[in-house]
C-alpha cells in the first residue's frame, strides 16, 4: 500500500516540477512542446502499428487526427494512385480520426459491396451526412431491412410504364427552360446553374407532379437552395452546429417536408391517388412486411432523399456530357444523325425512341465512366473483417472504402482510359432495358446470376470494373430514371443547339465530382431543316 503511495507522490512531484519548468519557458518554447507531443506520439503510434502483420499498411501522415484528409480530399484518385504504387491494392489511411482501409480494383468492389450485412454498415457511415437533410425514419436513419423495403416502394414509380409518362413531361420542362434561359440565337451558359435547375424542374415535374413543380417558380425555390447548401461532406465531420447555414438547412427541411405533407393530404382527401408518379406510388404502397406503415412524414422524408440523390448526381452528369461534347463537334453531329434517324419527321420524343438511340446511351455511359459522381464509397466495419487474399484484418470500428471511379479510369480495363470515347461501348449489350453491364460482366457468366435483397433482382457479382451505380444491397435504384432523364436532356439539347466548350478540371471537394467553376458552354441555335 505504502509503495503505491510513494509512487503516486513521486509522480505528483515530478509533474509539479515539469509544470513549473514549462511555465518558466518562453512562449515559443511552450508552443513548440505543446505541438510536438501529439506529433511524436502519433509518429510513434504509426511506427508500432506498421509492425503489425494483421493490419493493412498505413499511409504515413504528419498531422495527428487530420491524417491524409487534405491530399485525399483534394485529389482522391491521385492519392490512391500514389498509395497503390507504394503499398499495392490494399492500404489504410487516417481521415479525420477515422482509419479507412482501401481496397482498389474489382476485388475491392466484391469485398465491400457484397460484404455481409452483419459485417459492415452503410447507415453507420452515412447517417451524419444524410439524416439532417432527408429527415428521420428513412434511408440511413432506419434498419437496413426498412431501406430495402423503401427501395421496393419507390421502384414502383421507376418502371417502364412510368417512364413512358415521364418522357413528355421532362421534355416539356426542358423546352420551357430553353425558352426562358437560352434567349436569342447564340450565347453562353453557366452549365452547372442550368443543369441544376433543369434537373430539379424535370425530376419534380415527373416524380412529384405538377402541383409541386408549379411552386418552384415562387420563393419556394430558395428553400431548396438552403437545403442543398446543407448537403455537403462537411456533415461527415460536423452534422450539427449552432450556425446560420445549419439553422437554414433545418428550417428548409421542415418547410419542404410540410409542403410535401400538404400535397399528400390533398391527394388523399381528394381521393386522387392514381399511378402517375412517385407520390402516388408511395401513397398506395408503403406498408412494411411487419405490417407497420410508413408515416406521412416518413413518406415526405423519403421524397426529399430520392430527389436529393437524383439532383446532385444527374446535374453533375449532364454538366459533364455538355462540357465533353462541347470539345467534340463531330460527336454532336453524329448524335444529331442518330436522333434524326430514329425520330424521322416526328417532333415528339417517346420512351421507346430513347431505347433505340445507342450513341445517346453510350454517351451517358461514357460520361459516368470518367465522372462517377461519388468518388468514394464507405462502410463502417461492425465486426473484425478479414481481407480476402491478404493476411490483414480490418478491426471493428474502422471503415472500408472502395472507389469504382478509380477502376473505371484505369488503363488495365479501359484502353486509352483518358479519352472520352462513347464509341468504346458500341459492341456492348445491355440487359433489363437500361441496366447496363460492361464487357466483362456482360460476356461472363456472372451477369446471368442475380440476387434479390427485397427491391428486385440485381446482378449477384459486383466484381465488374464498371460500377457507376454501385452494387449489392445498396445498389442505386435510380439508374433507369437517370438514363431516361439524361437521355431526354441530351436529345433535346442536340436537337436545339450546337455548342463549344473547354472541359474544366474536376472539383472533388463537393458532394459529387463536379466541374470546377466557371464551367461555360458557348451555344448557338441549330437551324431547323
Ligand atoms: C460524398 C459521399 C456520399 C454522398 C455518400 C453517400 C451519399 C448519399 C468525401 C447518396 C447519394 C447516390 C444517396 C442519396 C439519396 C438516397 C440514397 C443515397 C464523399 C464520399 C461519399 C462525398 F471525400 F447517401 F447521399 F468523403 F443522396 F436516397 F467527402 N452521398 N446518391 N444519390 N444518388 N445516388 O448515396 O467523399
Amino acid at each position: 500500500m505504502s509503495v503505491i503511495k510513494t509512487i503516486v507522490q513521486d509522480a505528483l512531484s515530478l509533474a509539479t516540477v515539469a509544470f513549473e519548468t514549462f511555465k518558466n519557458l518562453a512562449l515559443y518554447q511552450q508552443i513548440f512542446i505543446t505541438l510536438s507531443i501529439p506529433f511524436i506520439y502519433s509518429l510513434t503510434w504509426q511506427f508500432l502499428y506498421s509492425l503489425r502483420k494483421d493490419r493493412a499498411p498505413l499511409v504515413t501522415y504528419y498531422i495527428p487526427w487530420v491524417g491524409s484528409a487534405i491530399t485525399y480530399g483534394m485529389q482522391p484518385y491521385d492519392f490512391f494512385e500514389d498509395c497503390r504504387s507504394k503499398h499495392g491494392d490494399v492500404f489504410a489511411f487516417m481521415l479525420l480520426g477515422k482509419i479507412m482501409t482501401v481496397y482498389l480494383g474489382p476485388k475491392g468492389h466484391e469485398f465491400v459491396l457484397n460484404a455481409k450485412l452483419s459485417d459492415v454498415s452503410a447507415e453507420a457511415a452515412y447517417t451524419h451526412l444524410t439524416t439532417p437533410v432527408f429527415g428521420k425514419g428513412v434511408i440511413y436513419d432506419c434498419p437496413n431491412w426498412k431501406l430495402m423495403e423503401q427501395k421496393k416502394f419507390a421502384k414502383v414509380a421507376l418502371t417502364k410504364d412510368s417512364f413512358i409518362k415521364y418522357v413528355p413531361l421532362i421534355k416539356e420542362e426542358i423546352m420551357k427552360y430553353f425558352d426562358m434561359a437560352f434567349k436569342g440565337n447564340k450565347g453562353t451558359a453557366d452549365v452547372m446553374k442550368a443543369q441544376s435547375e433543369m434537373t430539379l424542374f424535370t425530376a419534380s415535374r415527373s416524380l412529384f407532379g405538377d402541383e409541386l413543380r408549379s411552386r418552384l417558380d415562387e420563393s419556394y425555390a430558395a428553400m431548396y437552395s438552403d437545403l442543398d447548401k446543407g448537403f455537403t461532406p462537411l456533415n461527415f465531420v460536423f452534422s450539427n452546429l449552432p450556425l446560420e447555414n445549419y439553422r437554414k438547412r433545418d428550417a428548409a427541411h421542415n418547410q419542404i417536408a410540410e409542403t410535401y405533407l400538404s400535397l399528400i393530404k390533398q391527394r388523399r382527401e381528394a381521393g386522387e391517388i392514381g399511378d402517375k408518379d412517385l407520390v402516388d406510388a408511395l401513397l398506395k404502397n408503403s406498408v412494411y412486411k411487419d405490417g407497420t406503415r410508413m408515416t406521412d412524414r416518413e413518406i415526405a422524408n423519403l421524397m426529399i432523399g430520392v430527389l436529393m440523390g437524383g439532383q446532385h448526381t444527374s446535374s453533375a452528369t449532364s454538366s459533364w456530357f455538355l462540357l465533353h461534347l462541347g470539345e467534340k463537334p463531330e460527336l454532336q453531329e453524329e448524335l444529331y444523325q442518330e436522333i434524326k434517324n430514329v425520330l424521322g419527321d416526328r417532333e415528339d420524343l417517346v420512351y421507346d425512341d430513347l431505347q433505340k438511340m445507342d450513341l445517346v446511351n453510350a454517351t451517358i455511359k461514357e460520361t459516368l465512366r470518367l465522372h462517377m459522381p461519388l468518388h468514394s464509397i464507405f462502410r463502417k466495419v461492425m465486426k473484425d473483417l478479414p481481407v480476402p487474399n491478404y493476411s490483414y484484418v480490418v478491426p471493428k470500428g474502422h471503415y472500408v472504402l472502395i472507389a469504382p471511379g478509380y477502376t473505371m479510369m484505369s488503363e488495365e480495363y479501359f484502353p486509352n482510359h483518358k479519352e472520352y470515347q462513347p464509341h468504346r461501348w458500341d459492341d456492348v449489350k445491355s440487359i433489363d432495358g437500361g441496366i447496363s453491364l460492361p464487357p466483362t460482366e456482360a460476356s461472363g457468366k456472372a451477369s446471368t446470376e442475380t440476387v434479390d435483397y427485397g427491391f428486385g433482382k440485381i446482378s449477384k457479382g459486383v466484381s465488374s470494373p464498371y460500377l457507376p451505380f454501385g452494387g449489392g444491397r445498396h445498389r442505386c435504384i435510380g439508374e433507369p430514371f437517370a438514363y431516361t432523364q439524361l437521355g431526354t436532356l441530351l436529345v433535346t439539347y442536340i436537337l436545339n443547339f450546337k455548342w463549344t466548350s473547354v472541359c474544366p478540371p474536376v472539383d472533388y471537394t463537393s458532394m459529387v465530382t463536379l466541374p470546377t467553376q466557371p464551367a461555360i458552354i458557348n451555344w448557338e441555335r441549330r437551324e431547323k431543316k
